[in-house]
């Protein structure tokens, strides 16, 4: 089974529900909502067979700080994998000591290359692409209803891993980041605003598929 689905848990959930999907989604992605919501204990112990196993736990607050701050938070989260930075605040007492803490933790940095709302003004890429290409992340956010600069920003960085949102609740169609670069697709609200979470996790799975098989071997 396609195993492309990173679940962005903005809301409560039921843990029984949460580890109910476990064996269909390759990875989870935490943010502001949920930690304000239940606070850090809570939200650990929510994501608790997470941790244990082997998915892995993005942690997205979309960090913007000084070196310094963005440490003192990551301290505070060791039990995600994986942390999300801005890369428009640049590299010298930002991105750099940030990098370099994250990577003596043997954790990973993902950072920003464009959004998917439509105020984003991907004018700047040229710049977030020399931040990103000097900072060297272990991978990207790149917009799934922005196709054109998503395939741009995997032409860019061919080898770097890929995470893409703004399917379903935002407009992009599911599978079409897969087609176009992406290596997973970010889904919150489709699946957490479900009455049948699990039965439209399975459907979106199908859906992706059946992308896939139409734009392999065609170049989108
Ligand atoms: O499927 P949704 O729209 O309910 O959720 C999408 C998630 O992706 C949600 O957690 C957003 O905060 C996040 N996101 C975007 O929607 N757009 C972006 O450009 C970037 C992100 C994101 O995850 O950045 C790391």
């Amino acid at each position: 089974m396609l195993n492309k689905i990173i679940f962005a848990i903005d809301e409560v959930l039921d843990k029984s529900i949460l580890d109910n999907l476990f064996e269909y989604i390759y990875g989870i992605k935490i943010g502001y909502p949920l930690l304000l919501k239940i606070g850090v204990n809570e939200t650990i112990n929510l994501v608790h067979n997470f941790i244990k196993n082997d998915k892995e736990i993005i942690m997205d607050l979309k960090l913007a700080d000084i070196d310094n701050t963005m440490k003192s938070i990551v301290s505070q989260l060791e039990f995600a994998d994986s942390y999300i930075a801005h890369s428009f605040i640049g590299i010298e007492g930002a991105l750099d000591e940030l990098k370099k803490y994250i990577d003596e933790k043997n954790k990973k940095l993902y950072l920003l290359a464009s959004m998917s709302h439509k105020g984003w003004n991907d004018n700047f890429y040229p710049y977030i692409k020399n931040v990103i290409s000097k900072i060297d992340p272990y991978g990207i956010v790149a917009p799934a209803t922005k196709l054109q600069i998503l395939k741009t920003i995997r032409k860019d960085f061919p080898k770097k891993i890929i995470i893409s949102p703004g399917i379903g609740a935002q407009g992009g169609e599911f599978g079409d980041a897969l087609c176009y670069g992406a290596d997973y697709e970010i889904i919150g609200r489709s699946i957490y605003t479900s009455k049948d979470p699990i039965g439209k996790i399975k459907e979106i799975v199908k859906l992706q598929e059946e992308k896939i098989n139409v734009c392999k071997g065609s170049n989108p």
